[in-house]
């Protein structure tokens, strides 16, 4: 799991990087239509009336300064109607419930869930991070049915994007520092296991990036697509040059994706 630092959320309260226009250029969808869409759903919602508690965590290493803030802000984004609590851990979770909130989202060192109160179900950030990412992954390839994609990283975002981009169709396979951890994944999943990373890079166009994987832009094919989640991000001039596009963002896909799929929880019964 790699723990996100201040200065990596600097701009997302504020949306510095304006997301919904690179979306739109890129894939094709805002933000809030790519959850939607990520959540398996079609027409838009209003969310308004949707309470949402941003709870800040303590444990472990503690709290990031700016990340329940930016939660908060990219939910808000989304239209529903979120806060960030007084309180912090148990006390911060209580003041939610006590508040009403339809939905509780928190993050210790390990787990990052949108918690869903009235149904009682939840929606974690590895799932939301991989569903995002396929998605605007297909959208910026005009569909992934039958086509090669490589997925970089094994661990907890890599492991559900090769199940969710295998389900779009794509012929999947994934590469991993350990390569056993590949192989793992090729034997649960019938994917395939590829050992050399700068190999499979220079040999796919379409690529799921769930690393700290670093990209130096010679062994990137012309015309990739590369959708990377993975952070620290970066690709140097020859690499932004070859690519036909980098779809990145610090936090907010994985975040818009748990929390729309989590409101239609409640959604999805009527
Ligand atoms: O400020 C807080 O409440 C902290 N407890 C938040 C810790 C988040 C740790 N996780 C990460 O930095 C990344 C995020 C992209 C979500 C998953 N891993």
């Amino acid at each position: 799991m790699t723990r996100l630092t201040p200065d990596m959320i600097a701009g997302v309260p504020e949306d510095k990087i304006d997301l919904d226009s690179a979306l739109m250029r890129m894939c094709g969808t805002t933000v809030k239509g790519m959850a939607i869409q990520a959540a398996g759903m079609e027409e838009d919602y209003d969310f308004s009336s949707f309470k949402v508690a941003v709870v800040p965590i303590t444990s472990g290493l503690g709290v990031i300064g700016g990340f329940a803030q930016s939660v908060d802000a990219i939910v808000k984004r989304l239209g529903m109607n979120s806060y960030v609590t007084k309180g912090t851990d148990v006390q911060g979770f209580s003041e939610g419930i006590r508040d009403g909130a339809d939905m509780i989202m928190m993050a210790d060192d390990t787990m990052f869930i949108a918690y869903n109160v009235r149904e009682g179900k939840q929606t974690n950030n590895s799932w939301g991070t991989a569903m995002g990412y396929s998605v605007c992954l297909r959208n910026a390839a005009g569909g992934l049915e039958g086509k090669d994609v490589l997925v970089i990283g094994a661990g907890f975002v890599g492991t559900e994007a090769v199940q969710i981009l295998k389900g779009m169709g794509a012929n999947v396979s994934v590469t991993d520092i350990i390569f056993e951890k590949a192989q793992a994944l090729e034997k649960r999943f019938g994917v395939k296991a590829v050992k050399d990373k700068e190999e499979a890079i220079s040999k796919h166009k379409l690529i799921l990036n769930a690393a700290p994987a670093s990209f130096p832009g010679r062994i990137m094919a012309e015309g990739c697509i590369v959708s990377t989640p993975g952070v620290p991000h970066e690709f140097d001039e020859e690499g932004k040059r070859r690519a036909k596009a980098i779809i990145h963002d610090p936090l907010e896909i994985g975040t818009a994706v748990m929390a729309v799929n989590s409101a239609f929880y409640s959604l999805k019964k009527h």
